[in-house]
């Protein structure tokens, strides 16, 4: 095309790169990939929120693939940019990482997945526009093909489409994602929602509105109370210790902190921390800043208040945050991300920042409302009083956890390398014999698990000690549990989960990682926790020529409709796997264990609020939300060897 100068070629050289590796910038061309295209360009309206001058989002699901995203903030710069002689506009659509550099905003989003630019989203979509109402001009730019510019300039400018009223202003996006980058392109209204819901709470008196087309349904999302909602709703199928939610906001330096919390009825704690909106999962010197100021408070209450005696030691963090369930936000000017997947928050300014503000006025609270300290204080004094009595007991099991008999289910492999080796974690005994058979024994250790493991949300500690599938997996792994956990002494570098494609299935493997999130949460953050993707289906078909039959394992619906498509392949039959079971030994390695052929799906929490939340849920018997949250959180990968 005529109009491309130099310049033009490198950018879409930039472009090209994104769409030949397009996990590196969005993580997976799965599902959640797909969603993170929203979540790119909801980024920069939130920004513009941020800075003060959006306070109206709207999104709407097409009909036709397509995702709009419109915002009434300025309206992004139309003129031309100082280096790139093209419009600024243009230059945010069209050069990787660019989208940072150009906002005026102090918070700016910045690390993590997020963040790495509407450019990213333009180039895996087959189409995109650019509305900008700005000045009472509407301007106009388009994109086809990964980011191809189609629009003419005018003398160097977008194009006026049209007129508006000049106290009008705002940026509307419109993208179809490319089906040929993307393993589907169909967005799920459900994930959307979730996501706004999170994003309303995060942005008190940010109003989005949501459309989906498909059912001409339209949901506005608007929290007047922020955080202190937020809390409310992920506690609400549980039974809190006081009523109101305690929330507290102030400002140290530039560092703006805001504190939500109130505690329930539950011996375990949640802490979601969010910097400049980015769940930091990690935590880091925020919530280290919390825990230290919360720990200092609540001890000098206890003394105050006579629930500790003058005998007695001090509370410790954990007796304090019993039945915890908290949201530390702040907004900082130049937060640094750390960790591998940068979902941790290095600046020692925010710690002093979190431990000031929540100091002051958590004090200010607590001197106001007497009743809601003292249930807490006793509350913490029931889980010290457990912890000093239950110390004893708790040693006695955990010393028995490596006899003989708590391993004796176990067929371990022969290698004694944790980096080579793995645990397959089976349902059922019948499914693990044929695992033991089919398994290499070099590096594949399986622990058949019998029936239903226990529900960790509803037993207490003492009682999950001594349940017998627990404590073979504790003392199959090696890395002890709790506070005694020592991920250096995993004997496994995988953890592989394989239940059958069914309810029950599904149930259990939600109970495992129920169990591993509460108790070894480390081994999932590490990674090392997967679950083994069996084949649904065995397809039969023949080809052309029709004489030669031949036969392939088909894993999900998506790829069973890919292979209805191809045009020379005659389906005679296909074969739908109700269970492990139906398999021989020789089709369980090829489809389920060896390394070369199997799919293993790693089970993250990228999302602290959806996995806290669940937990919560479960604490009540509602369990189906529960399930799909862990059949979506698996990132599908299959895995090079
Ligand atoms: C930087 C400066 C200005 C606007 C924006 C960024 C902006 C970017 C996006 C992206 C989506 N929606 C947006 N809204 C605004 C304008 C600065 C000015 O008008 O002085």
């Amino acid at each position: 095309m005529d109009q491309y100068n130099g310049s033009q070629i490198v950018i879409l050289e930039g472009l090209e790169a994104v769409r030949k590796r397009p996990g590196m910038y969005i993580g997976s061309t799965g599902t959640r990939g797909l969603h993170h295209l929203i979540w790119e360009i909801l980024d920069n309206g939130i920004d513009e929120h941020l800075a003060g001058f959006c306070s109206h989002i709207k999104i709407i699901m097409q009909k036709d693939g397509g995702i709009t995203i419109e915002d009434n903030g300025r309206g992004v710069p139309v003129d031309i940019h100082p280096t790139k002689k093209i419009p600024t506009a243009r230059v945010v659509y069209t050069i990787l990482h660019a989208g940072g550099k150009f906002g005026n905003s102090v918070y700016k989003v910045s690390g993590g997945l997020h963040g790495v630019g509407a450019s990213v989203v333009n180039a895996l979509s087959t189409r995109m526009t650019v509305e900008i109402k700005r000045d009472g001009k509407i301007y106009r730019d388009e994109y086809q093909n990964g980011g191809h510019p189609v629009t003419q300039l005018e003398n160097g400018l977008l194009p006026v489409v049209g007129t508006c009223n000049k106290k009008d202003t705002g940026t509307k996006v419109t993208f179809y994602p490319d089906d040929s980058i993307f393993e589907t392109v169909e967005f799920k209204a459900e994930t959307i929602r979730k996501k706004l819901k999170e994003i309303a709470y995060l942005n008190k008196n940010l109003r989005i509105d949501f459309t989906d087309e498909f059912t001409g349904e339209t949901r506005t999302y608007l929290e007047e109370f922020g955080i202190q909602s937020f809390v409310k709703y992920l506690n609400r199928e549980a039974t809190p210790l006081h009523e109101d939610v305690v929330y507290i906001e102030g400002t140290s330096g530039d560092i703006e902190v805001e504190v939500a919390f109130q505690y329930i009825n539950s011996f375990s704690e949640q802490i979601n921390a969010y910097c400049n909106r980015i769940n930091v999962v990690d935590g880091g010197t925020l919530v280290t800043g919390f825990k230290t100021a919360l720990t200092r408070v609540m001890n000098q209450y206890a003394r105050e208040l006579g629930i500790l005696k003058e005998k007695d030691e001090n509370f410790d963090g954990k007796d304090i945050r019993n039945g915890l369930v908290a949201i530390i936000s702040i907004k900082h000017p130049d937060p640094q991300f750390e960790g591998q997947t940068k979902t941790k928050l290095g600046n020692t300014d925010a710690k002093s920042a979190v431990e000031d503000v929540f100091s002051t006025e958590v004090q200010r609270y607590f001197d106001k409302n007497v009743e809601d300290l003292k249930k807490i204080l006793e509350n913490s004094l029931r889980s010290y009083n457990a912890r000093k009595a239950g110390d004893k007991a708790r040693t006695a099991v955990l010393k028995q956890l490596n006899d003989v008999d708590t391993k004796s289910k176990l067929a371990a492999c022969s290698s004694k390398k944790p980096e080579e080796c793995e645990i397959y974690i089976v349902e059922g005994d019948s499914a693990g014999g044929t695992v033991k058979t089919a398994r290499n024994r070099k590096t594949q250790a399986v622990l058949p698990l019998r029936g239903k493991i226990l529900n960790v949300e509803k037993a207490t500690l003492e009682k999950i000690l001594v349940n017998n599938e627990i404590k073979s997996m504790i003392a199959s792994f090696g890395c002890g549990i709790g506070d005694e956990f020592d991920i250096t002494k995993l004997r496994y570098d995988k953890i592989i989960i394989l239940t059958d494609a069914d309810v029950d299935g599904a149930h259990i493997s939600t109970l495992l990682l129920t169990f591993f999130y509460r108790f070894m949460p480390e081994l999932i953050k590490e990674g090392k926790v997967y679950r083994g993707l069996p084949p649904l289906y065995k397809v039969e078909y023949t080809k052309g020529d029709k004489k030669k039959k031949y036969s392939e394992y088909v894993f999900n619906d998506f790829e069973l409709e890919k292979f209805k498509k191809i045009p020379e392949n005659k389906i005679t039959n296909v074969q739908r796997y109700k269970g492990l079971g139906e398999m021989d030994a020789e089709q369980l390695w090829e489809t389920t264990l060896d390394p070369e052929s199997r799919i293993l799906a790693q089970v993250t929490i990228s999302d602290t609020v959806e996995a806290d939340e669940i937990t919560t849920t479960l604490m009540s018997s509602n369990v189906p939300p529960r399930r799909e949250f862990i059949m979506e959180e698996a990132r599908y990968a299959r895995l090079d060897v």
